[in-house]
């Protein structure tokens, strides 16, 4: 059985869909991130860093409990322990881990700072929203590039698709703001429309 620490953000939903579509049995344990739940005493013996997402599998590599936190890296794990959503074929499977370090560094990575500078840094110089907005749409715009004439990311589906959907959900608004995007916006129906990813954006309902 996988324990998963969880909050209700992209990182924290990108777990869920990980084990919910990979179909591993998992704990939940809901982190109230706002009451600084991720920096208990408890907690920073799962994630020093004190953050989410993490699991802890008590039949890890060798049958021993292992730890691990990193949305991607969570994502990989499952994938590799089930069998999933890593294509065999060398040439997809690279497009794959391309498209999957594209949506954890250049998308989530930006979305991250983007939540930072709307959210939490003290100096509110103008203009430093809008460029990062703006960064942010154009790495958006790259996926949607990728997807025409592809269902997904890789062609087929793979750990890339489960690391950019909860980044597609959360920044919504934007991209319907900005315009455009009919590959990607018909590339989140189908991905909406799988019931792992329902229960995954949805986890412990
Ligand atoms: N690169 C990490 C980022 C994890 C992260 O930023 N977690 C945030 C929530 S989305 C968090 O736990 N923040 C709590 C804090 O920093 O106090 C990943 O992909 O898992």
């Amino acid at each position: 059985m996988i324990d998963l620490y969880f909050g209700p953000t992209a990182n924290g939903y990108r777990a869920t869909l990980a084990m919910e579509e990979c179909g591993l049995p998992y704990r939940l344990h809901k982190l109230d991130l706002a009451k600084g739940e991720s920096h208990s005493p408890e907690y920073l013996k799962v994630n020093p860093a004190g953050m989410i997402p993490a699991i802890v599998d008590d039949d890890g590599p060798g049958g021993k409990p292992f730890t691990l936190t990193q949305s991607a890296a969570i994502i990989l794990y499952a994938a590799e322990k089930t069998g999933r959503f890593m294509p065999m074929d060398p040439v997809i499977r690279y497009v794959a881990v391309q498209w999957l370090m594209q949506a954890t560094s250049d998308v989530a990575g930006t979305s991250g700072a983007l939540f930072r500078i709307d959210n939490s840094i003290p100096d509110k110089t103008p203009g430093n929203s809008e460029y990062f907005q703006k960064r942010l749409v154009n790495f958006f715009r790259d996926c949607d590039r990728q997807l025409e004439g592809r269902e997904f990311l890789a062609g087929e589906i793979s750990v890339a698709d489960l690391m950019l959907y909860p980044g597609f959900v959360a920044r919504k608004a934007l991209l319907d703001s900005a315009g455009g995007f009919a590959n990607l916006q018909r590339w989140a129906a189908t991905m909406a429309a799988r019931p792992a990813v329902q229960r995954g954006m949805n986890p412990g309902n």
